[in-house]
């Protein structure tokens, strides 16, 4: 009697128990965060070597489960603007870089992963004009939360092009190097600069997504980005969003504004009328004032650099050949298209991520933003509102207001 009384306070003890787990998971799968089974959060461990993937396929370690920690059907807020509920955004990182550049890479990959991407598991993409060393994609893998992908760049886009003239363009090396003009001599340079500014977002591997954030080896990110920042970026529209901004060396760009004046009077209808021509010219459009935004950090939509009036404004560029002619960067071509073509409401200045690619320093000058996003930066090494630099202009043209402490670190 005693022993199945005992039995049936047992029996009664285990289904209360399985009652609750029920309740507990059934509430679970509709609260907003779901976390992802300890196996398949940290399963981006498959070691690349010997997967050898070696050409413009991605090397993909898909099936080990990388799925992101965070469910981003929760509805917050950003500096007031809201964060809509929903999926994933179809967006990557992506990174040029040589093998020789992979204890860098880590280091910002690194930075990223903990202040923002080990909670979305956003993929990577890493591009290169030669193959991929095992020992790269070993290190590079092992530290991202989403899926690699290791591209090979075709050679007809990181080599002269025929229309190319490559006895002007050495005497035009020749004459940067004696002026010590930065990257003047070297054309190794100048093939990535062609390469970012026409062909990165046509890799094969780049097709699948709509969005990318473009990372350097060695630059730090010193603030926790606690939102899914490619969503942000969709829910509100930008296509464009910088950290840095500022003057462009004027020799390295002698003929790019005349040339894209030309192309202009050629396309009229591809200025956009609300554009943002006033931050890059100071005088109605006759000159150019070098301002751009620096392109080593940018996280934008790739339909823009798709689109056919960026598509024809490269294409007229490269055949002017101010690549090899001169030094044209991928920065100035870019802000240009983006100040020309873009609709100016749809670029964005991020001022609270913390930004260092050497030698500048973006570090939120506003106290409140660096202690809730635990920013690691001295805002005394803040650029961001020093005139030499692009920021002012940007603010003052778009009516914004400045954070609160700007006064104390810019001029
Ligand atoms: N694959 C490859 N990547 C390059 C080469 N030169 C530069 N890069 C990459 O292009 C980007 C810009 O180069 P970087 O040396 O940082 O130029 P800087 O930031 O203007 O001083 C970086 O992501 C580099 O890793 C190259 O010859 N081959
Ligand atoms: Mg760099």
């Amino acid at each position: 009697m005693g022993r199945s009384n005992a039995r049936l306070v047992r029996f009664g003890f285990f289904a209360l128990l399985l009652i609750l787990s029920a309740y507990i998971l059934s509430k679970g799968s509709s609260t907003s965060y779901t976390v992802a089974p300890a196996s398949s959060v940290n399963t981006n461990k498959s070691p690349v070597a010997g997967s050898s993937s070696s050409n413009v396929n991605a090397n993909n370690n898909a099936g080990s489960g990388k799925s992101p920690v965070k469910d981003t059907s929760l509805s917050s807020t950003k500096n007031g603007k809201q964060i809509i509920s929903g999926e994933k955004v179809k967006a990557t990182f992506v990174t040029l870089a040589r093998n020789s550049d992979v204890w860098e890479i880590i280091g910002s990959i690194k930075q990223i992963e903990d202040r923002f991407n080990h909670a979305y598991g956003y993929d990577w993409v890493f591009l290169n004009d030669e193959e991929f060393s095992e020992e790269f994609k070993r290190e590079t893998s092992r530290l991202i939360s989403g899926k690699t992908h290791y591209g090979l760049i075709p050679h007809d886009q990181w080599s002269f092009p025929e229309w190319i003239d490559t006895e002007k363009a050495a005497q035009t090396r020749e004459r940067m190097r004696q002026e010590k003009i930065i990257y003047g001599d070297s054309i190794s340079y100048r093939h990535m600069c062609r390469y970012e500014s026409g062909f990165f977002f046509r890799h094969p591997l780049m097709q699948q997504f709509d969005y990318y954030w473009r990372v350097e080896p060695g630059v730090k990110i010193f603030c926790d980005i606690d939102y899914d920042i490619f969503k942000f970026m969709d829910d509100n529209n930008y296509e464009y969003s910088y950290t840095i901004s500022l003057p462009e060396y004027a020799a390295t760009i002698p003929t790019l504004w005349e040339t894209t004046k030309s192309f202009l009077k050629e396309h009229p209808n591809y200025l956009n009328p609300n554009n943002f021509m006033d931050w890059v010219s100071d005088d109605g459009g006759v000159s150019y004032n070098g301002c751009h935004f620096w392109s080593n950090f940018e996280i934008a939509k790739l339909s823009f650099w798709r689109s056919e009036a960026y598509l024809d404004y490269f294409e007229y560029l490269d055949k002017a050949g101010g690549f090899f002619y001169e030094r044209w960067g991928d920065a100035p071509v870019h802000s240009i298209a983006v100040a020309l073509f873009m609709d100016k409401d749809k670029i964005h200045f991020f001022d609270d991520l913390g930004y260092y690619h050497v030698p500048f320093n973006n570090c939120p000058v506003n106290e409140k933003i660096r202690l809730e996003k635990k920013c690691a930066c001295n805002p005394s090494d803040d650029i961001t509102w020093k005139n030499y630099f692009c920021n002012n202009k940007y603010y003052k043209l778009k009516g914004l207001k400045k954070p609160e402490g700007w006064e104390k670190y810019g001029d």
